[in-house]
């Protein structure tokens, strides 16, 4: 009886010491892959995808980098307009465990992912279009908004004293914001005030706000007064609210600039002018990093015009079709200028 305990002692031993060794030589042997071993991201998208320029990119990123990776999962939960739902999603997703990265994107962000991290300090971050430094679990990415904005009035500044058709006398454009928030008050709206005022001394840019990101009825309705007023370009920034924008612009006659990513096919003739912020390379660049282990958490970087990740889209057909070349030199002047360093319009963060 006595040697048939310990046989069976050592059995349940050697049994157990497989069963604790197993996943680990079969994840050594990188043959065998078991779905623990998956580097699993979600991505949070703080509203909805559709008609939202950074959202579409921010998926497309991380989805790309995915892809590009041997063994990574990536699940996409969108959070919906009701901004003070987010703090509750995106604790409900890190306490799942589930997650060695959670992605997301915009200025409220790193906040709300700071006061998560303070429970679940072990839940890594990466946050595009957002800024925050020190928490040792979040990597931030933020584009230079001050240089796109600028670049964005100045062409508004080159069309509204330009020659085009729809073009009116006094030097009046629009900036129709999705809602207030400290990057477009501080940021956004002064360097667009900025560009504009660097060709037209006296320009002016009304101002409206939305109060969400989706409602092109009363968008269109904004761009109408705003028109009727004698804005004849106006920038939008209203997420699916830019289709109303369009709608009024091609009801009136007027133009209309995008924001973020290349505009020019949702209204050829009408979007006649797009910054670009390559947030979809900067998700798949920092991705791949947090993949292979060599994100470095706790830095918050602002990436602009000089390191590649903020553009004005010149080389669309539609760009070169509908604005006349004059405006198209002087306008890339100006980014060369900035390109080169022969401006700077830094990045300022409160
Ligand atoms: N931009 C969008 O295009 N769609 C959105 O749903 C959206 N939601 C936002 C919510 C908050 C709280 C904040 C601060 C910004 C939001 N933005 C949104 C703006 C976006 O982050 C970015 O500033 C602009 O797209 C300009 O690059």
């Amino acid at each position: 009886m006595k040697i048939n305990t310990r046989i069976a002692v050592s059995t349940l031993l050697v049994a157990a010491f497989f069963l604790v060794t197993a996943p680990l030589v079969l994840s050594l042997g990188k043959t065998e892959i078991t779905d623990e071993d998956a580097f699993s991201i979600a991505v949070f998208v703080p509203g909805v995808v559709e008609g939202s320029p950074t959202y579409e990119m921010l998926v497309d990123g991380v989805r790309r980098a995915a892809a590009d990776s041997e063994n990574a999962s990536v699940r996409v939960i969108e959070g919906g307009f009701n901004q003070a739902q987010w703090i509750q999603s995106l604790t409900s997703l890190a306490a799942t465990g589930e997650y060695d990265l959670i992605v997301s994107s915009n200025p409220s962000l790193p906040e709300i992912a700071d006061e998560v991290s303070q429970s679940f300090p072990d839940q890594n971050f990466l946050i595009l279009d957002g800024h925050l430094e020190g928490n040792p679990n979040m990597r931030t990415v933020m584009f230079n908004q001050r240089e796109q904005a600028f670049l964005s009035g100045y062409f508004a500044g080159l069309v509204t004293t330009g020659e085009m058709a729809n073009s009116r006398a006094s030097a009046r454009v629009g900036l129709l914001a999705g809602q207030e928030y400290p990057i477009m008050n501080d940021v956004i709206r002064p360097a667009f005030e900025l560009g504009l005022r660097s060709v037209a001394s006296d320009g002016i840019v009304e101002f409206r706000v939305l109060g969400n990101w989706f409602d092109a009825g009363r968008a269109t309705e904004l761009a109408n007064s705003m028109i009727d007023g004698g804005v004849d370009v106006i920038l939008t920034i209203a997420g699916g609210g830019n289709q109303g924008v369009i709608a009024a612009a091609r009801e009136k006659g007027a133009y209309v600039l995008w924001f973020d990513s290349p505009g020019y096919d949702e209204a050829p003739g009408i979007v006649i002018g797009s910054t670009i912020v390559r947030l979809d390379d900067a998700a798949y660049e920092r991705t791949v990093d947090a993949i292979n282990g060599r994100l470095e958490y706790g830095r918050a970087e602002i990436l602009g015009v000089a390191d590649g990740f903020v553009d004005f889209d010149d080389t669309h057909r539609e760009y070169q079709r509908n604005v006349p070349e004059s405006i198209r030199t002087r306008h890339k002047q100006m980014v060369e200028r900035l390109r080169t360093g022969d401006l700077v319009l830094d990045m300022i963060i409160r």
